[in-house]
């Protein structure tokens, strides 16, 4: 068992799809360990997205992620990084699988509906950042 961090992203909490993504987790077989909605300031947005600061859409990449809630989450499961990786799809939604959660809702890469941790050692972190 290992835990991963997902957030649905300002996107999916305004269009009113967090039941639903939470839905496609809990149906895949993960367990819901911790959960909040709430809204990252800037400076928590920074320091999730540091490894892409040097990239030319970071700027536009922390306006969008603080410009709304997002709901937060904990999931716990067998190979937790991997599968929710799988299930939340392609970075880029025209890249991404019908049937998964970027496949199905989302259309461009900058809104693209959920975030989910990339390593396990990214997991261990963005957990700690978010449910201090
Ligand atoms: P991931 O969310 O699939 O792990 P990352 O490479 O970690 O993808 O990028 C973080 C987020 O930055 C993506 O989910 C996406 O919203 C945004 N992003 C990535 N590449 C681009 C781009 O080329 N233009 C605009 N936004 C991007
Ligand atoms: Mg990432």
């Amino acid at each position: 068992m290992s835990r991963t961090f997902v957030m649905v992203k300002p996107d999916g909490v305004e269009r009113g799809l967090v039941g639903r993504i939470v839905a496609r987790f809990e149906e895949k077989g993960f367990t819901l360990v911790d959960a909040k909605l709430t809204r990252l300031d800037r400076k928590l947005a920074e320091i999730h997205y540091e490894h892409l600061n040097t990239k030319p859409f970071f700027g536009e990449l922390v306006d969008f992620i603080t410009s709304g809630p997002v709901f937060a989450m904990v999931l716990e499961g067998k190979d937790a990084i991997q599968n929710a990786r799988s299930l939340i799809g392609a970075t880029n939604p025209t890249e991404a699988t019908p049937g998964t959660i970027r496949g199905d809702y989302a259309i461009d890469v900058s809104s693209n509906i959920v975030h989910g941790s990339d390593s396990d050692e990214n997991a261990e972190r963005e957990i700690n950042l978010h449910f201090q």
